[in-house]
């Protein structure tokens, strides 16, 4: 008998392995402390997977599949992915496992230990809910140099033929971003996103990690998110009629209170498999052909999926195990214990780690140019940030974490994903958001202790960088404006960046050792 076990990862009912139908194989699916704890995930997220596995099993039992379910507090369960499949070998009297490939290394290491330890073969599928293979990506990388997300974009609407016309692009342009840009006015409303009651399935799950996982961060209740397909497809009908018309226009900006904007707030339902990257992308262009959503969202929108996320994918899997521990700018300070709390006088700050601590969600500028801008100036130790952004974010998988983290928020690969540092002082904040006017910090001020602690970092990074990035011409500007401020200015914006640096309060160690 075929034993396939389905990841919690993995729930999508026309993954590889399970295609075909009922075929008489067991299917194995395990809540596991490890996966739970290898890093401390927010309650949040637990809770989403747990539900969601557990719906998952009940609809494959009700589509004709044998399901073996382990719960978490099942007698017997080893915490592990390994000891589950052992155990389960035993019960089964399995003469094979067929399954999908792993979404990262941790896991695609375990598995092939495997047939050598089981004595069965084991059959590993390609992950062919992405859209570009492993195997097509490293083609698309090894013909270049440069790793430009822009280019392997616009091959992924050749091959696709997403808003493509006779060969050309829809609209003759590749790209609407210039249009995207603008800065809410006030009083706007905006969309929401879906919620879901929590049914007695989930109910359960919330009681269990309330128990087993108290002591994790982040707000476990109100929960509302979608834990089956047909509810993670109610969310994706809502952000194409409510959402996607403004999702251009508004896609970098930052509103107090407001968590998700106009945010799709998909991606938790996406990395997990209730909903299909193609069918998101697909119901956008449908929203285009009818007239519902204009190009500079709908366009936006589709690069973000066919685009960033499939590339941020092949990326993992080319740069390999050790990607983690890069530190191209040897950044060594201690993730400041706000980032567990939002307790900080800086307002942007609190409001993206607020958000995030709420809703296991924080939008894209959020995660970029807030928490993520603020690491990499005050220098942090992009491991302790790396491992932050996988705990806290519902969405949060290694393959697409640590690539936006390590690579495209904290330049710790040294630029090998992006092509200069996603750094910004708060006139760019300030531009973007409605938080300076009442922040305790004064964003015109650019040093001393009132001044946006932003501005003087800003700075600081560039000059303490200067070795390492002087060579990169799209830093010559800044560089230029450095220069410009003159002996006496740059010596009070280093040290005052150095006096707000010695403030920073230290780690909060239980959070992020990883034990549990
Ligand atoms: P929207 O803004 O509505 O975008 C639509 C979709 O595009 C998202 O659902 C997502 O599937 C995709 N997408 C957009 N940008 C990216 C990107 N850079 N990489 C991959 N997919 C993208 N995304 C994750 O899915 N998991 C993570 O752990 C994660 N960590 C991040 C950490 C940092 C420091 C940064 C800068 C970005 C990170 N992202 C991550 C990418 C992006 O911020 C989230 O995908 C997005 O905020 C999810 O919210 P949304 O669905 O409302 O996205
Ligand atoms: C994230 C997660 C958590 C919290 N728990 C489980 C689990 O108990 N069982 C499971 O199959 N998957 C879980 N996951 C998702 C896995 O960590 C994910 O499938 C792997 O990282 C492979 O990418
Ligand atoms: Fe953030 Fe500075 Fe604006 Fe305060 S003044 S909200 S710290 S950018």
């Amino acid at each position: 008998m075929i034993l396939i076990p389905v990841l919690g990862d993995q729930l999508s009912p026309s993954l590889a392995s399970l295609r075909g139908g009922p075929d008489g194989a067991v299917v194995l699916m395990v809540e596991v402390f490890d996966e739970a704890t290898y890093v401390r995930h927010h309650k949040k997220k637990i809770a989403l997977l747990f539900s969601a596995m557990r719906h998952f099993a009940d609809e494959l039992r009700a589509a004709g599949w044998t399901v073996d379910y382990v719960t978490l507090d099942a007698a017997g369960n080893t915490g592990s992915f390994t000891g589950e499949v052992g155990r389960a070998m035993a019960r089964h009297a399995i003469d094979g496992v067929r399954i999908v490939e792993a979404g990262e290394w941790r896991v695609a290491d375990m598995i092939d230990g495997w047939s050598a330890q089981f004595g069965v073969p084991v059959e590993v599928l390609p992950d062919d809910r992405f859209l570009c293979s492993r195997a097509d990506f490293v083609e698309w990388a090894s013909a270049r140099k440069r790793l430009i997300m822009e280019d392997f974009y616009r091959e992924m609407r050749k091959r696709t033929g997403l808003l493509m016309s006779v060969g050309k692009p829809v609209g003759n342009r590749w790209n609407f971003d210039p249009e995207n840009r603008k800065t809410p006015p006030r009083g706007l409303n905006t969309p929401g996103v879906a919620t879901f009651e929590p049914d007695a399935v989930t109910d359960d799950v919330l009681a269990l990690v309330a128990a087993r996982f108290g002591g994790h961060f982040g707000d476990l209740t109100p929960f509302r998110f979608a834990v089956t397909r047909a509810q993670a497809l109610v969310a994706l009908d809502h952000f194409i009629e409510h959402a996607l018309p403004r999702f251009g226009d508004y896609q970098d900006a930052m509103v107090a209170g407001q968590d998700h904007l106009w945010h799709a707030a998909l991606s938790p339902y996406i990395n997990c498999g209730l909903l299909l990257a193609r069918e998101v992308v697909d119901a956008a262009v449908a929203a285009y052909d009818r007239g519902a959503a204009p190009i500079n969202s709908v366009e936006g929108f589709v690069r973000q999926i066919i685009g960033w996320r499939e590339y941020i994918r092949g990326i993992y899997w080319i740069e390999g195990r050790d990607y983690t521990a890069s530190n191209a700018l040897k950044a060594t300070r201690d993730l400041p214990a706000f980032y567990w709390t939002g307790e900080t006088d800086m307002r942007c700050m609190a409001e993206a780690i607020g958000s995030t601590k709420r809703e296991a969600y924080a939008h894209h500028i959020h995660r970029l140019m807030i928490t993520g801008n603020f690491a990499m100036l005050a220098g942090i130790d992009p491991h302790q940030v790396h491992v932050w952004y996988l705990i806290v974010y519902a969405d949060a998988y290694e393959w697409v974490e640590a690539p936006n983290v390590i690579g495209m928020s904290q330049f710790a690969d040294g630029g090998r994903l992006g092509s200069k540092p996603y750094a910004g002082g708060g006139a760019y904040i300030n531009r973007m958001s409605d938080y300076c006017g009442k922040c305790r910090y004064d964003v015109k001020q650019k040093t001393g202790p009132d001044a946006c602690p932003f501005n003087a970092l800003y700075w600081d990074f560039l000059a303490r960088h200067r070795e390492a990035l002087k060579d990169n011409s799209r830093l010559w500007r800044m560089y230029d404006g450095w220069d410009r401020l003159g002996s006496e200015r740059q010596k009070a914006t280093r040290e005052s960046a150095a006096a707000f640096l010695a403030t920073l309060p230290g780690k909060a160690p239980e959070w992020t050792d990883g034990t549990a």
